[in-house]
């Protein structure tokens, strides 16, 4: 049967302190993403703690995703504050970042123009011979990257923007000023991904293994279906929010 503790326990111990205390330093960014702590005995004198104290509050922050050991190195920062995406409202990349003050970009890793095939043209409600653009880009923000886009759309429809936004324009925008397309609604859902070695280095840390995989089918205002983009967000700097009425 599990055993539960139900009674206030007072004032938090010791190596509870600290690791708060380490915890809203990080936070607040004085220890940032990939700096090394200062050494234990460096810690223990500033903190005034003792070893074992500041080992367990480490040891804490480790196991929640704070911090990281290197045998041999010392300890270094992990925390990252993530970007809260709303899920509400249907935005682009580049509106996106604006809204939090940082400069969307992209690099583009590929352009085809490809017969749609069976399962694009089901999304696109086209034929299966019809063309579709494949456009797949990295998204950065403030440089930074974030998520790998492959997005397909008509051909026919699409094509005169293209240069524009080969050229870094936002897709969302050329299509509103350029084709007239006003994009009404989209069907979105969001599961975890895997990413191969060479997504993973191209979002910039061959260590991760896992990515946000979101599916979005956007419409018109007449209900046609204009764009359906497979992405991969990171995981480790991503996360999605939405407001619940009942
Ligand atoms: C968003 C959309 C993507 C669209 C892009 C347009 C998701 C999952 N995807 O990233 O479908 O192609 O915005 O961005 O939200 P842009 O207008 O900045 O090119």
């Amino acid at each position: 049967m599990m055993e539960t503790n139900m009674k206030p326990t007072g004032k938090p111990l010791k190596y509870q302190q600290l690791k708060q205390q380490l915890q809203r330093q990080i936070e607040e960014k004085q220890y940032p993403y990939g700096q090394c702590l200062p050494t234990e005995r460096e810690l223990c004198d500033m903190l005034d703690a003792s070893r074992m104290t500041l080992r367990k509050a480490i040891s804490e922050l480790e196991d929640e995703g704070y911090l990281y050991r290197v045998q041999g190195k010392g300890t270094f920062v992990s925390y990252q504050e993530k970007l809260e995406q709303p899920l509400a409202k249907l935005t682009s990349f580049s509106d996106d970042m604006r809204l939090r003050g940082m400069k969307p970009g992209s690099r583009i890793l590929l352009m085809e123009v490809i017969p749609a095939g069976e399962r694009i043209a089901k999304k696109l409600n086209i034929t299966a011979d019809e063309q579709v653009i494949m456009f797949r880009r990295l998204r950065l923000a403030d440089d930074e990257p974030m998520a790998i886009e492959t997005s397909y759309f008509s051909y026919d429809r699409c094509h005169s923007i293209m240069e524009g936004v080969t050229n870094g324009m936002s897709l969302y925008t050329a299509m509103r000023d350029e084709l007239g397309i006003v994009l009404r609604r989209a069907e979105q859902s969001i599961e975890t991904g895997l990413l191969q070695l060479w997504e993973a280095s191209m979002l910039g840390n061959e260590a991760l293994t896992n990515c946000m995989f979101i599916k979005r089918l956007t419409f018109d205002e007449n209900g046609d279906p204009i764009e359906y983009v497979e992405s991969k967000y990171r995981a480790d700097r991503y996360k999605f929010f939405v407001e619940l009425y009942c």
